[in-house]
């Protein structure tokens, strides 16, 4: 565990306006460590140890980052908005650089602390969810005139075609000698992949467009606003990149429809919301409906079973491959994930064709 004057002293390679009081862990992400930083002046900010094992090219992220919020910022700006509350802000180093590696050769990169924002581990009302989907809509909105290539900073990362590679090199690998136990679940993978693939088939040749998107809207990487609920920032642009944009709305839906945890151990309370559906792609559609393609309307549904499939499969192969992935609270939390990931995907299958009624419903 890195100390409190370690932390001091990264928190000195960057340009804060004064120096730092406090340096204190922040929220439950999976991946990077978040600390947030008080300092003499009252400015607060968010420093970030990356992960390097997850992330391979931490520069380019951190470049990609910077474009995209500057395009934002600019976006903002003309629309009136506040762009230091709006848009994400990086804080350079000192000597200009955008991230600072220490002698272990871990990454850190610095933001702006947005006051007056609130995030949330779950959506606990409609009236959230659609604000929720309205803000996924304006940020998608927002970067649909940008065109300054982005680094692919975690290959393939929803591409499934790619996953199952990395599956069955898993399989194949077997690490931590899991395989053995766990026909059903690797079952429940075996059986949908050709539905999975045949989807895909769609984004590879171009009838499903590529856009800029953002590749991780679970509910806590949204700022709210304090006060009215309203999307404030969208954060964690770690996987801003090309992708689809349904990648960016299935992946909200598996995160605000969850009537239970994303790793609920209790079973019966995992499933998917018709009204937080509803709510999110109304949201979401408000913003976006003369926007998408006929074929991206077609699959918004469909998008929503895909990436919860693709985190069913993920939280599996971490578990197979012994946890070297997510950040696990105890052994068997990647297959309690897996699990609880699975019953929210056969949720969704079995209220399917409601679920294509809403969209339906959501576009008239
Ligand atoms: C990770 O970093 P965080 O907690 O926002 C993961 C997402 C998963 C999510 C599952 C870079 O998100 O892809 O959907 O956990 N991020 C990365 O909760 O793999
Ligand atoms: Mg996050």
């Amino acid at each position: 565990m890195i100390g409190n004057k370690d932390l001091q002293d990264i928190v000195s390679m960057f340009s804060t306006e004064s120096a730092a009081t406090s340096v204190r862990p922040l929220g439950p992400g999976f991946i990077n460590d978040t600390f947030i930083v008080g300092t003499e002046s009252g400015r607060r900010y968010i420093l970030q140890r990356k992960n390097h094992n997850v992330f391979p090219d931490i520069p380019g992220m951190m470049q990609n980052i910077l474009s995209v919020t500057e395009h934002l910022k600019k976006k903002i700006t003309e629309e009136g908005g506040d762009p230091m509350r709006e848009a994400m802000t990086v804080v350079k180093r000192t000597d200009g650089g955008l991230y600072y590696k220490d002698m272990s050769g871990n990454y850190w990169a610095m933001t702006v602390f947005i006051e007056g924002s609130v995030t949330y581990e779950s959506a606990d009302t409609p009236e959230l969810a659609f604000k929720g989907g309205k803000g996924i809509g304006k940020f998608q909105t927002m970067l649909a005139d940008f065109t300054t290539p982005l680094n692919e900073t975690i290959k393939g990362f929803h591409n499934i075609r790619w996953r199952f590679t990395q599956w069955d090199e898993a399989l194949r690998r077997d690490a931590a000698g899991r395989v053995k136990n766990l026909s059903e679940e690797i079952g429940w993978i075996e059986s949908r992949r050709k539905e999975m693939l045949d989807f895909w088939t769609l984004v590879e040749n171009g009838a499903i467009p590529t856009r800029v998107t953002h590749n991780d809207t679970k509910i806590s990487n949204i700022l709210f606003d304090k006060n009215t609920n309203d999307v404030l920032c969208v954060i964690d642009l770690d996987t801003c990149m090309s992708s689809t944009s349904l990648n960016d709305f299935g992946d909200a839906i598996r995160s605000y429809t969850n009537t239970g945890k994303e790793d609920d151990t209790d079973l019966s309370r995992v499933s998917m919301s018709p009204d937080m559906f509803r709510a999110y792609t109304r949201g979401y559609l408000s913003q976006r409906k003369d926007s998408l393609t006929e074929c991206e309307k077609e699959y918004l549904a469909f998008s929503a079973r895909y990436i919860t499939y693709e985190q069913v499969l993920r939280f599996l192969m971490d578990h197979i491959d012994g946890d070297t992935y997510y950040k696990t609270a105890y052994p068997e939390h990647n297959l309690v994930r897996t699990r609880a990931q699975y019953r929210l995907l056969q949720s969704m299958e079995s209220q399917y064709g409601a679920m294509v009624d809403t969209v339906m419903e959501c576009l008239r």
